[in-house]
């Protein structure tokens, strides 16, 4: 191409935005060695799309196919990658990925690009990764300003090279001595091992996850080695290849180069060294795993379809059709004349859907083939849903295409559960009931609506009513729990639930809010970080760790959006910005539910509060006609993102039923959400005290939050006698049917044993800082970050929160000291010491400067001080100030669960960062961000006010009569009343709300981007 062209796609390449459309991992590949197949000559070299600079670029030579690989230099897991064409570009390419650079798993595939600049989401993990292109546009050759690549380095862990292919995946053995279990020898520590029975033979196998090529195992064996052992691979359990074979082993760290193939590997252990068993500290294996059979191919983005369709027939499966032979049905449509080729559009569940946007997330197609015949098998083995969504497009010689009817078919193939539990398989299928037969309920074949059916004949009025209740720790009947419990206690609850007389198994959930086991920030600070990608890979991470040992429920996320100051609960909300909060929940429910409905995989969800108390507290709601609006969008998202449990707050609200009670047991509160919102879904109440559960159930609610049966004074038939048989077979009827679509009546289990091994992996807490540190705001900064110190500089670290582990978190998400999880000082002592710093707490000899953590305890509900005291006690204050008075620069760092009055202090220190209850990494971010080792980029997710008096009149309480702000509408501290008309007008029209209204101190959104 000439130089002129050459210049002009370079102008029109340098308007493209540099960083990416959504946030995904960091840029991990600039700088990076490159190699590619060919240079079309020194001008153009590889190493130029690794630059940065758009006016450089590689150029292939003029033949296919051409490719250019990146080495990142360890195993990443890969989330993005974006192509910036220069005009020659390809047609066809795939993007792949590689542990070893010899080995690739494809990606990504295309076959019809149309080249510019091309954000692709991906899911991938490798050392190395490539694009391959195999079909030119041009005469050219292939030719690119830039191959960026986005993820995580060191995460993942499906790679090779350097990286194992066995940690955290699922193990099994033939014994285990003690608490030793099997999985014990997967977690990549070496302070737990598996140890099993004292005899001959035992083994140990892993569960690889996909075909995989292996390349070298190590086994890191305690004392108690094998002397004789058999390294063996097989692709269904029953066959075994032996790869290596030893009468001799030494015992220590044995590393075998020996290879192999197989999804499963096990040691098979024949002589023991000792009179013990065989124990393990570390059993890994290396090479890596094809995931071609469980990933589909993602041809497209999240697409909706065209608007015309019906333009030609599906022939199978069958509309609505159960498919429970095969993951990968055949899928076949009529012939369209003329056409050349067609493409198979289905809903498969993604990670990478555009959370901002409204719409259902299961009416979003991703083409995944393009054939030029009228059939097409998956290639891919299909996950367990229930409703996949398809249709084909033809396209013509021309381009031009039709568009057939939209079909749905189900995938359920589950894996029964086998723990002895006394019910038994027959047939196929579970026998519930424990009488030989297998009923219509307990046969999994059959559609899920039949199944309620058939359950719902078969049950007592006082069986049905337990399953409106909690406590199934002691009434075994009962349909729920109140988490979180430890897996071996849950898992001996479920085996209770297993031996009632139907066998109806109870779903646990609790108020772990943000995070099971790996506690990331609260949704407040995920609201100053806005990586709504991120925040689907939180949900995704919690619902892992609770699907570990069956934890099938949570009562989170919440869907209020905080426009009262004063609502102690604003901490867990999403902010004041109502897009914000409804991106947020729809990633956070996707993400707990593994897709977009509700499916074998899924944590079943419970958003809060109805209807919207961020809008005044939970003593009552203050919106009107116009203000509810805004107040709806997050619950509106949840409902768009396949949320199928809500439930309402203590609220009362002045507008939907005036002078009526709370939220859980008012009729037409509970009325507006079913009419006005269509809520089908379940409605489980907040906990309630035992006189009201009966008002609860009669106004709409379907499950008695918290609620005992054995309350006192209070039975079964308090209930039963109250409430109408047919309001119950409504709530129950919901009740069996989330269940049976959770799929708990085939495996209500999950592996007490080895599940929590595979807790709070590396990848996980990875995540959790990732959040963490996007959260960070740095409100102001003198210059003083990122601290530049000597080796053998001193500092402090101050303040009533630098060593309070729990301010990190709320509820019943905690800090895992277990885990080794910092504090502040802790992480601030560990990141210092990289530097050659020393760190001294509250005083130390001439200190550089001082960081002071301030700000509330952990606290639920209520305040951790006053509530009417949005701002800094004095003995707080004091620590800065005393700081100051000895002119010693003060670094502050505020944990803000609300937004605090800041004005009479704000120019004491030389900076101030904002942690919000960051999560159990926020000590490590912090460290982090002082050191300099990531620019901020967090921004309020509220306004600051800039006088209490912009709260509340002087001396006020937190009433109506005395509030200075309007408790439903954002943005206004110190507002006039026309900026406040101005923003109503704005809700009522449905247009975006300016952030910029009032006079806050600091405005919605502040925060330095970069230093
Ligand atoms: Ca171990
Ligand atoms: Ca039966």
């Amino acid at each position: 191409m000439t130089a002129a062209a050459a210049v002009a796609v370079l102008l029109a390449q340098s308007l493209v935005s540099s960083g990416p459309a959504q946030a995904a991992g960091p840029l991990i590949s600039q700088g990076k060695p490159v190699l590619a197949s060919s240079a079309e000559n020194a001008a153009f070299p590889a190493t130029a799309v690794v630059d940065g600079d758009l006016g450089t670029r590689w150029s292939s030579a003029f033949s296919d196919p051409q490719w250019i690989r990146v080495d990142l230099g360890a195993t990443a897991a890969i989330d993005q990658v974006i192509l910036r064409w220069e005009a020659a570009y390809a047609t066809a390419y795939q993007i792949q990925t590689s542990p070893d650079g010899n080995t690739w798993t494809t990606i990504y595939s295309t076959t019809t690009s149309t080249g510019g600049t091309q954000t692709l989401p991906v899911t991938g993990s490798g050392r190395y990764v490539r694009l391959n292109g195999t079909a030119r546009a041009t005469g050219y050759g292939y030719s690119l300003w830039e191959f960026q690549v986005f993820g995580t380095i060191g995460g993942g862990g499906g790679g090779g090279g350097g990286s194992t292919i066995s940690e955290f995946k699922k193990v099994d053995a033939s014994s285990y001595e003690g608490g030793n279990a099997p999985g014990a020898a997967v977690d990549g520590r070496t302070t737990t091992r598996w140890s099993s029975a004292f005899s001959d033979p035992q083994w140990l196998s892993i569960d690889l996850g996909g075909t995989a090529t292996i390349t070298k195992v190590v086994l890191n064996w305690e004392a108690a080695f094998a002397r004789g052992y058999r390294i063996e691979t097989s692709n269904d359990r029953t066959t075994w290849t032996t790869i290596h074979s030893t009468n001799t082993g030494a015992g220590g760290t044995e590393t075998l180069n020996i290879s192999g193939t197989g999804r499963y590997i096990r040691l098979y252990g024949t002589a023991r060294a000792t009179g013990y068993g065989y124990s393990l500290w570390e059993f890994q294996v290396f090479g890596s795993v094809d995931t071609a059979s469980s990933t589909a191919p993602l041809l497209s983005g999240p697409t909706k379809p065209p608007a015309t369709t019906g333009q030609f027939a599906l022939t199978a499966p069958a509309d609505a059709a159960m498919v429970t032979t095969t993951r990968r049905p055949a899928l076949s449509w009529n012939a369209v004349s003329g056409a050349v080729r067609y493409q198979v559009w289905l809903n498969v569940s993604r990670t990478d859907y555009d959370f901002t946007q409204s719409g259902n997330l299961i009416d979003l197609y991703t083409k995944v083939a393009e054939p030029t015949g009228t059939t097409y098998t998956p290639t891919w083995d299909l996950p367990d849903r229930w409703t996949y969504k398809w249709y084909i497009t033809s396209v013509n010689g021309s381009g031009a295409t039709t568009t057939s009817n939209i079909r749905k078919f189900s995938v359920y193939v589950p894996v029964l559960e086998t723990v002895a539990d006394g019910v038994n398989i027959v047939n196929g299928s579970r026998d519930l009931n424990k009488n030989g037969a297998i009923e219509p309920y307990e046969d999994w074949r059959q559609p899920v609506d039949t199944r309620v059916n058939d359950l719902l004949s078969r049950m007592t009025t006082q069986e049905k009513a337990y399953q409106m209740f909690y406590n199934a720790q002691t009434f075994n009947q009962s349909g729920w729990h109140f988490g979180p419990a430890e897996g071996p206690d849950l898992h001996n609850y479920l085996l209770s639930s297993a031996a009632t007389r139907l066998g109806i198994p109870f779903v646990s959930a609790g108020d772990t809010i943000h995070g099971y086991k790996t506690t990331y920030p609260v949704q407040s600070a995920l609201a100053a970080a806005r990586n709504y990608p991120l925040d689907y890979k939180l949900g995704d991470m919690q619902r892992r760790e609770q699907l570990e040992v069956g934890t099938r429920g949570v009562l989170g996320p919440l869907a209020e959006v905080g426009t009262k100051v004063l609502y102690p609960r604003i901490q867990e909300g999403n902010g004041e910005n109502a897009d914000v909060a409804a991106a947020q929940v729809r990633a956070l429910v996707a993400g707990l539910q593994g897709g977009p409905e509700l499916n074998p995989q899924s944590v079943l969800a419970t958003v809060k509060h109805w209807p919207g108390e961020g809008a005044g507290g939970e003593a009552l709601i203050v919106y009107d006609a116009v203000t509810i609006k805004y107040h709806m969008i997050p619950f509106r998202a949840a409902m768009e993102a396949g949320a199928v449990n809500i439930m309402p707050g203590y609220a009362g609200s002045s507008l939907l039923d005036p002078g009526g009670p709370g939220a859980g047991d008012s009729a037409k509160i509970l009325a507006y959400l079913r009419t006005n919102l269509g809520f089908t879904g379940l409605i489980t109440t907040d906990w309630l005290p035992s006189g009201s559960w009966v008002g609860a159930a009669n106004a709409g609610s379907d499950v008695m939050g918290g609620a005992d049966p054995g309350a006192p004074g209070y039975s079964i038939n308090t209930f039963t006698a109250g409430v109408p048989v047919s309001r119950i077979d409504d709530a129950v009827r919901r009740i069996l049917r989330l269940k049976f679509q959770l799929g708990i009546f085939e495996a209500p289990y999950g592996d007490p044993v080895n599940g929590p091994y595979r807790f709070h992996q590396p990848a996980y807490t990875a995540l959790a800082n990732q959040a963490s540190r996007e959260a960070m705001t740095l409100l102001k900064n003198n210059g003083i970050l990122p601290l530049r110190l000597n080796p053998g500089d001193n500092i402090v670290v101050a303040g009533p929160r630098a060593a309070d582990s729990l301010a990190c978190c709320i509820w019943t998400s905690y800090f895992h000291n277990e885990y080794g999880s910092k504090n502040i000082i802790d992480a601030v002592r560990a990141r210092a010491a990289t530097a050659g710093v020393n760190v001294y707490q509250d005083s130390g000899p001439n200190p550089k400067l001082a960081v002071v953590a301030v700000g509330e305890g952990s606290y639920t509900h209520a305040t951790n001080w006053v509530k009417e005291q949005p701002y800094l006690p004095a003995d707080q204050l004091a620590v800065i100030q005393n700081f100051r008075n000895q002119n010693i620069p003060v670094v502050v760092v505020l944990v803000l669960p609300r937004p605090y009055v800041i004005t009479e202090w704000d120019a004491l220190p030389a900076a101030t960062v904002v942690t919000y209850r960051g999560g159990e990494e926020m000590g490590p971010a912090l460290a982090s961000l002082l050191f300099g080792d990531y620019t901020p980029s967090g921004r309020l997710p509220w306004q600051l006010p800039r006088n209490l008096t912009d709260v509340l009149r002087a001396g006020g309480t937190d009433v109506p009569a005395d509030a200075t702000e309007s408790w439903d509408l954002p943005y206004d501290l110190g507002a006039t009343a026309a900026q406040r008309t101005d923003i109503r007008a704005k809700i009522d029209a449905s247009a975006p709300v300016p952030t910029t209204y009032g006079n806050p101190l600091y405005q919605y959104g502040a925060g330095r981007i970069g230093w």
